[in-house]
């Protein structure tokens, strides 16, 4: 199996936990810059992101789709909570997805040349950034417990905030709920950089 993913891809990292928490062999491939627009380097996903998953020469697109391929494949007890259907996790994955999307448009659009303070478009993405933490730490006992993929997802989405430092992060139930996962070195391991 390959998995197109950059090194500081969020959507990709929680993939990348997963993968290492259930020991199996994947082949990473850097998709490079994912401004870019060529689809070939995105594992052949016309929408251009990483991360997909290819099995056998078969594309996996979304990561959750992926989580979830990956699981129904090699984890038959889906201990990592992949499968769930509570509603309460999946509102907080959905929040999670839209917070890590939002950052993509803002650093997409200055990636590429857009000033984001000249567009009032652009304050209502940071500020669903910041809505999004605030419900999140309002509702952080979901992420106590043992790792689960709703705690790999909640470190890849706080890293890739904290690395490109778009919002303040004064959410103390959050980051503690980071630091007691980022204890554990599958999880530790692909911190971006
Ligand atoms: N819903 C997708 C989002 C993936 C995504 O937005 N990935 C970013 C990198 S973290 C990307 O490749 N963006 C390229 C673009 O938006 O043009 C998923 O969960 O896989």
């Amino acid at each position: 199996m390959k998995l197109y993913y950059t090194p500081r891809s969020h959507f990709s990292r929680k993939v990348r936990v997963l993968v290492d928490a259930l020991n199996l062999q994947v082949e990473l491939i850097n998709a490079g810059n994912v401004a870019e627009d060529s689809a070939e380097n995105f594992g052949l996903n016309p929408l251009m992101r990483v991360p997909t998953l290819v099995d056998n020469g078969c594309p996996v697109f979304e990561s959750d789709y992926i989580a979830q391929y990956l699981v129904r494949q090699f984890d038959k007890n889906d201990r990592f909570n992949v499968l769930t259907n509570d509603v309460r996790t999946l509102n907080a994955r959905a929040v999670m997805n839209g917070v890590m999307s939002a950052e993509v448009e803002l650093i997409l659009a200055a990636r590429t040349g857009i000033d984001t303070e000249a567009y009032l478009r652009f304050n209502k993405i940071t500020e669903s950034i910041n809505r999004g933490l605030n419900w999140l730490e309002l509702r952080a006992e979901i992420f106590s417990g043992e790792p689960s993929y709703l705690g790999f997802h909640l470190t890849a989405m706080w890293d890739h905030l904290a690395l490109y430092d778009l919002v303040s992060l004064n959410y103390p139930k959050l980051r503690d709920s980071v630091g007691r996962l980022s204890a554990f070195a599958y999880i530790a391991a692909s911190i971006p950089r």
